[in-house]
Formats: structure tokens, C-alpha cells, sequence
């Protein structure tokens, strides 16, 4: 992994998560409570001994450069040649801001020549998985790949959203289509699934960077990895799928792209249950975060006979419950919760107050909000339209401008 640079993906403008991006880049949305998304990526990084790692911004980047600058900037040695760093757009190639994800690294191959790395590994900022990569490196360098692409098998209905890799038997990548409607393609190792991209590739660099170069040159080009580069290496290079699976090689491991509303809610639902698929406890791969300084989470007796308490629920530092009920949530920091309060499968960023006799199902409050006392949320989606963001499948999403603050319900 010493000769392995990491060019992680942060800049899409992450529109399937709004309103929670209208402010921030999607990286930096909180998950799990303490958690941005980008932690998660950046603790695979950690945990596969890759110690290099260039993060590239573009789309409303304050808060992630803060959270990366406070929370990961001292986590490998500078002075041992290791950095995760953020890498700004800089317009030092070109005058323009980021096409697409092969332009953004394109715009920064200086930085990345200049590392002189044998290999580089490019990595999407919004998902949730834990991946060593070193396993796939290893797999990179054994089979003589000059590009190894992670895939994972899934199922057909759900192709629209991903690039399909047609993989032979010896798991050569023979084609690659971005996005198709349908395909029928499937994959040679698991019986009516079809191998799709994880987003995550790792390239030789001296086939990458002229790889790189050709394409901006392409006035054609939407200058994308999935549109232009990958399809483009076949036949011209030997490129590998490093199947994401279990021993048995069957069944795909842990993978979301937590990049739709519906996604990010059922990815916070799940840690906060009792058996999560993705296990925060996890000591043999553990998360890291930005340390912050709140005091332990409290759970107060309320109004006379009121319990103040949570189940099936992650509730972060610096929360108080009193007197209210929390129920398959995930609470951020700094929150309270005030009595005859009743939260249900909801998720609660950081200093949110929800008042007394509130009750709130199937919500994501974003920061900040104030909640005033007696208001519902969750119970009727044509009522919560008027006042805040409701998604296709129902989820209500309260964000500080479409807080009750000057609007009570009650
Ligand atoms: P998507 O995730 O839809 O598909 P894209 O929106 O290009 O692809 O985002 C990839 C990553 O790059 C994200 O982390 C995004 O934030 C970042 N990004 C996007 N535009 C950027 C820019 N201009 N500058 C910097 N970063 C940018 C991709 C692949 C599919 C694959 C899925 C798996 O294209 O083939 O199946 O990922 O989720
Ligand atoms: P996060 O919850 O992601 O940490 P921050 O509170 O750090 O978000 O916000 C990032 C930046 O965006 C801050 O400078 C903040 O002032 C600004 N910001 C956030 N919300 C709004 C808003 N509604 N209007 C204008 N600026 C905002």
C-alpha cells in the first residue's frame, strides 16, 4: 500500500440527497450520529494501511474541509510523507470547474505525479461499506492487471443506477456500459445477478495519467470514468473485476451507495437496530471521526413520572432525552428531547431541540432546527408537505428553512 496513492471522490453535488446537500457536500452528511459519510471511506483507508490519500472538493465544500482539517488531518505523519488532505479545485490545467469524476483528477495530475506513486486507487466519498484494500491490490498484482475494477453482484432490476461490467470467467472485464436501462449481462460467478462498479478502481498510473490526457484532449468525451475511461481501456489494456463477496465467493458483502434519501435513511436505520449489517462495534475494523468534545449522553426522568429513554437507538455526546421517548432513531450531538416527546424511526442531526409533546415518525431533522413544542411530523404526509420536504417514499425532511420555528403546527 506504500505505493498506492488514494484520489477520493467528494464533489458531486449529491441532488437524490436534498435538502440535507443544500448546504453541505454529500461527504460531509452526518451518518450514524457522530459520523460524516466520508469517515467511512476514509476509515477503510486507515484500516487497508493506505496512508496517502488527495480528497477532491468542488461542491460546497465548508464543512468538509472543516470536519477533514479538524478531524483527519493529524491521523497519519505528515512529516513520514503520509497526508489525507483536501485538494480544492485549483484551475491549475483548465479554467473551468470539474466536468466530471475523470476530470476532477485530471485537473490535478500534478499533485498526483508528483507522489510518484506506482498505483493509484480512486474512491467515491459516499458510501458505506468496509473494504481492505489492500486484498484487492494484492489480487491487482497477482493477475498483472494494468486497471482492477471493484464489483459486487446485484440484481437486474437494479442496474439503472450503476455501470454494468461484463466479467469472464477469469474475471477479465470484457465490457462496460454506465447506467444502462436494462442489460443482459450477468455475472459468470453468482447464477441472475449482474456485476455492477462500486465506483472504485485502481490504476496503474502510468496508464492512468496518459489515459488521463487522452481523454480531455476528446472534445466528444463527457470526461467521466464511467461514461469515457473505463469503456474506453478495453481491448486496449488488461482490466480485472475484484468481485466483493464473501469466502464462499457467493454472497456480495455490505455496499451502499448512500447517495438517495431512501438509501441514507434505511443505511442510519440500520446501525441503530439490534443486528446491523453495518456494525460500528466492529474492533477488528474500526470508525473514525472527528473527536469532539461533548459530554456523555444523559436520559433524565422528565415530568414527575415521565422516564426519559432510548431503545433500538443511537443517541450521540451531548444529547439529553428527558421525559420523551426515543424509539429506532439515531440522535447527532447536542440534542434535546423534551418530555411527552416521542421519536420513531427518525434521524436527528446535531443541536436539534424538539419541544414537549412533539411526536415524530419516519423524519430526518437537520441541524439546528427547533422543534416547537406539540408539533407532528411523520403522521400525514399531505400536512408535513405544507411545511417541509417530503420525499417519494414518504420520508419528511425538515431542514433549518423549512423548520416550524415561525409556522407551529399546534
Ligand atoms: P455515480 O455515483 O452516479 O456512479 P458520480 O455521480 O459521477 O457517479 O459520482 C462518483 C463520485 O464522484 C461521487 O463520490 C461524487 O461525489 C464524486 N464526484 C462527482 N462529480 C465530481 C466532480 N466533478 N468532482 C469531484 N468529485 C465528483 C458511479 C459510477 C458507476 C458506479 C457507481 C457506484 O459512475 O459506474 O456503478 O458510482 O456507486
Ligand atoms: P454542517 O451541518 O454540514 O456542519 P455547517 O453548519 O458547518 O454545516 O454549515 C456549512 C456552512 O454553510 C456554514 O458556513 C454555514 O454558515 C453555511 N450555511 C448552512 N446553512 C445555511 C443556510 N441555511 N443559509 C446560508 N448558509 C448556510
Amino acid at each position: 500500500m506504500k505505493d498506492t496513492l488514494g484520489v477520493l471522490l467528494a464533489g458531486g453535488a449529491g441532488e437524490r440527497l436534498f435538502p440535507l446537500t443544500r448546504d453541505r457536500a454529500k461527504p460531509a452528511v452526518p451518518f450514524a450520529g457522530q459520523y460524516r459519510i466520508i469517515d467511512i471511506t476514509l476509515s477503510n483507508c486507515i484500516n487497508s494501511d493506505l496512508r496517502r490519500v488527495y480528497i477532491l472538493t468542488q461542491y460546497k465544500a465548508l464543512s468538509l474541509n472543516r470536519h477533514i482539517r479538524e478531524g483527519w488531518g493529524s491521523v497519519v505523519a505528515n512529516e513520514l510523507g503520509d497526508f489525507i488532505e483536501i485538494l480544492p479545485p485549483m484551475q491549475r490545467v483548465s479554467k473551468s470547474w470539474y466536468q466530471g469524476t475523470a476530470d476532477a483528477v485530471y485537473q490535478n495530475i500534478y499533485s498526483i505525479g508528483s507522489e510518484q506513486p506506482k498505483y493509484v486507487l480512486i474512491l467515491s466519498g459516499d458510501h458505506i461499506y468496509k473494504m481492505n484494500y489492500a486484498l484487492m491490490l494484492e489480487q491487482h498484482c497477482e493477475t498483472g492487471a494494468d486497471v482492477t475494477i471493484a464489483t459486487l453482484p446485484i440484481s437486474p432490476d437494479e442496474v439503472a443506477a450503476f455501470g454494468v461490467v461484463e466479467v469472464a470467467r477469469n474475471g477479465e472485464v470484457t465490457g462496460f456500459i454506465e447506467k444502462p436501462r436494462e442489460t443482459s449481462v450477468r455475472s459468470p460467478f453468482t447464477p441472475d445477478m449482474v456485476d455492477v462498479s462500486m465506483g472504485i478502481y485502481l490504476f496503474n498510473t502510468d496508464v492512468l495519467l496518459p489515459e488521463l490526457i487522452r481523454d480531455a484532449d476528446d472534445p466528444k468525451s463527457k470526461h467521466d470514468f464511467g461514461h469515457n475511461i473505463l469503456p474506453d481501456l478495453l481491448g486496449r489494456y488488461r482490466v480485472q473485476a475484484y468481485n466483493f463477496v464473501d469466502e464462499n465467493k457467493q454472497k456480495a458483502l455490505f455496499w451502499r451507495d448512500v447517495g438517495t434519501l431512501e438509501a441514507y435513511y434505511e443505511a442510519n436505520m440500520d446501525v441503530a437496530g439490534v443486528s446491523p449489517i453495518f456494525n460500528l462495534y466492529d474492533k477488528s475494523w474500526p470508525m473514525r471521526t472527528r473527536p469532539y468534545q461533548y459530554p456523555p449522553a444523559k436520559f433524565v426522568f422528565g415530568e414527575p413520572g415521565r422516564t426519559g429513554m432510548a431503545i433500538n437507538s443511537i443517541v450521540s455526546g451531548g444529547s439529553i432525552v428527558s421525559g420523551a421517548v426515543i424509539r429506532n432513531s439515531v440522535l447527532s450531538h447536542d440534542v434535546r428531547v423534551n418530555s411527552y416527546a416521542d421519536v420513531d424511526s427518525s434521524v436527528i442531526f446535531s443541536h436539534v431541540n424538539i419541544g414537549r409533546h412533539c411526536r415524530i415518525r419516519q423524519a430526518i431533522i437537520d441541524r439546528d432546527v427547533h422543534i416547537p413544542d406539540g408539533t407532528v411530523i411523520g403522521y400525514d404526509p399531505q400536512e408535513d408537505k405544507k411545511n417541509y420536504f417530503v420525499s417519494a417514499s414518504g420520508l419528511t425532511v425538515v431542514t433549518r428553512d423549512y423548520s416550524v420555528y415561525e409556522n407551529p403546527v399546534s
